[in-house]
């Protein structure tokens, strides 16, 4: 399979997406965050976390501040902002690689945009505030557009999709014409299917057995699989255990189409990756061999 190759914007910046699979290290500054819940919570622990993401190999820093694990409760504004903006200040000048702010909140993204955050990675997909839009669309950032079902406090008591795949693709395109319409370049915008999400087991498996139905809104794809639940459910482990079933997740989107991954355990993923590309060059290279007729 051949991975389109798209541009993508972050202010200042552009990456090229596609040539190979970038990674996306998580820093949860949170006290409880389903895999690394509290670990990370302190300023000082979190920035020495995250200059260690990007030392293990990371491509991009994602910042949390809200857990967005099943059943978890929302967080006040306040709080939230107490929580991330120190570290994305402290950062500020220390980091090479992009940090992008994963949050749902407009005035969260408004204040880390203004501390210089280049990416919103937002897992509402604009369901919660559209006017995440019009920040990336003033700042020139990036932005995330996830699939969920529900929020996070009550996806789990949804009853499941008869046709997940068909209900974000549907989101897609509903997101994607809102961010176009508030003035988002398609060059900002990178979309995510949202593995977890109030989905099934077998539905995060069907997510990523047919992620590249998704190439057809043709912007790039990330997938954030790591350490999650339909992993702990097939392997029997607990969420810091799940570093090989997330490697093979990990590969398994790569091979269709996957242009960045989300994880936590950068520098395991980083080698996970970069063979997991290398085969999938080799084959490219292979079919650009073949005679055509
Ligand atoms: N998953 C989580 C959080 N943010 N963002 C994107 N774009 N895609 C994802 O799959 C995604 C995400 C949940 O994982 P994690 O950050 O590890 O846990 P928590 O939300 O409990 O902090």
């Amino acid at each position: 399979m051949n991975r389109r190759v798209y541009p993508l914007v972050l202010r200042e910046r552009a990456l090229e997406l596609g040539a190979r699979t970038l990674i996306m290290g998580i820093l949860n500054v949170t006290p409880d965050s389903f895999s690394d819940g509290g670990e990370f919570f302190p300023v000082e622990r979190a920035v020495a976390r995250a200059l260690e993401i990007e030392a293990e190999g990371a491509d991009l820093l994602d910042i949390g501040g809200e857990s967005t694990r099943p059943g978890a409760k929302p967080v006040p504004l306040e709080e939230e902002l107490r929580r991330v903006l120190p570290v994305i200040e402290r950062l500020q000048g220390r980091l090479r690689i992009p940090i992008s702010v994963d949050t749902t909140k407009y005035e969260v993204a408004r204040a880390a945009l203004e501390a210089g955050v280049a990416m919103v990675n937002d897992v509402s997909g604009l369901r919660r505030d559209e006017r995440l839009a019009d920040l990336a669309a003033e700042f020139g950032a990036a932005l995330v557009i996830m699939h969920s079902r529900g929020t996070p406090e009550t996806m789990q008591d949804l009853p499941p999709s008869p046709n997940i795949l068909g209900e974000i693709t549907e989101h897609f395109a509903w997101a994607l014409a809102r961010a176009r319409a508030r003035g988002v370049a398609p060059e900002q915008i990178v979309l995510d299917p949202g593995l977890g999400f109030g989905k099934t087991i077998e539905d995060n498996l069907l997510i990523l057995n047919r992620l590249d139905r998704f190439a057809e809104f043709g912007r790039p794809l990330l997938v954030g699989p790591s350490r999650k639940s339909f992993i702990g459910h097939l392997t029997g482990r607990e969420p810091r255990e799940r570093v090989f079933g997330t490697a093979a997740a990990v590969v398994a989107a790569i091979f269709r189409g996957a242009h960045i991954v989300r994880v936590h355990d950068v520098r395991q993923m980083r080698d996970v990756v970069r063979v997991a590309d290398a085969i999938l060059r080799a084959g490219e290279t292979e079919a650009s061999r073949q005679p055509t007729f």
